[in-house]
């Protein structure tokens, strides 16, 4: 099916029941002492590195679809496992393609689940770029998304992939240390992985890696979270809470209630006035919209949010 490209995303409800390949409320890591027995029994004098503790994630996710979507869950779809140190990927579908009668939660769903069925191959081989290039190749259904996949070693490395606006954030010692940025050909129109020959690849994706250490905290999110909580809401919420679970909960219930306060001026809605898209108060009033979306402070949005801790196993 032809489509229009870029496609915008708009507020249009969907129809299929929210898939998660796999969605543990938490994935506990092993207690300290195990590790700490370990480090002794490694280090013998014919170690020329320091002995190091394999590192694991304690994982928390939470998902709230757009008030508009509730019955039908939404356009996001996220995968989590404890393979490895741990992987997590969320994949945000473009909703303009329920202008072409596409459901566009099919693509990002089928994304995920392809995902879940190949992240052990030997030629993924812990990398995320193969991961999301692999799963796309294998996704049949039309539709588009935005996609993030990080692969944790056990050796503490973190790989990631990241294919349009959906972001990731490592905290550590109450800064960002790290922060994906967005891509976009324009505001509102992320890169993003199609089925058609026009959108993005696996090749298009910002890779990074980047040494984890213990008590790192990842927080990684569909745009829903991005565009409406800044950086340090995010270090404060994350060092209010010591489950991840709860972190992520918090982060979600926080992102849902900015997205929905006319008041608020959120990442979105700034950067909407730096491209110049401003929009005068009496248009607010009267409810005018701007690409597809009533104009509020906040952005109303599908909102996934993952929260990782780096634990020493
Ligand atoms: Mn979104």
């Amino acid at each position: 099916m032809a489509v229009p490209f870029p496609i915008f995303r708009a507020l249009v409800p969907q129809s299929h029941p929210l898939f998660h390949p796999f969605r543990p409320a938490s994935l506990p890591g092993l207690d300290d002492t195990a590790s700490k027995k370990r480090s002794l029994l490694f280090c013998v004098p014919s170690e020329l590195n320091p002995v190091r503790p394999a590192l694991s994630f304690c994982i928390g996710t939470h998902l709230i679809p757009h008030p508009n979507k509730v019955d039908r869950g939404g356009e996001d779809a996220f995968f989590v496992s404890s393979q490895y140190g741990g992987i997590i990927a969320v994949a945000d579908g473009v909703s303009g393609w329920a202008e072409h009668d596409v459901d566009p939660s099919l693509f990002p769903r089928e994304l995920m689940a392809n995902v879940s069925s190949i992240v052990e191959d030997e030629e993924v081989n812990k990398d995320p770029q193969i991961l999301i290039g692999k799963a796309h190749a294998a996704t049949t259904s039309v539709g588009s998304a935005t996609v993030i996949a990080a692969v944790l070693e056990r050796n503490g490395i973190l790989k990631i992939a990241n294919v349009g606006d959906c972001g990731l954030r490592v905290i550590r010692e109450g800064r960002v240390f790290f922060s994906t940025c967005p891509q976009e050909h324009y505001f509102d129109c992320p890169y993003q992985l199609s089925s058609e020959a026009i959108g993005q690849t696996y090749r298009d994706a910002m890779v990074s890696s980047i040494e984890m250490v213990e008590g790192d905290i990842i927080v990684m999110g569909s745009d829903g979270l991005f565009d409406n909580v800044f950086d340090h809401e995010i270090i404060s919420t994350t060092s209010r809470y010591k489950d991840v679970v709860e972190s992520a909960k918090a982060l979600a219930d926080l992102a849902r209630t900015h997205s929905m306060d006319s008041n608020f001026d959120s990442p979105y809605s700034l950067e909407a006035v730096s491209k110049g898209f401003d929009v005068p108060w009496w248009k607010k009033i009267l409810g005018r919209k701007l690409t597809g979306m009533v104009i509020c402070r906040g952005k109303l949005d599908d909102i996934t949010v993952i929260v990782g801790q780096v634990v020493s196993s």
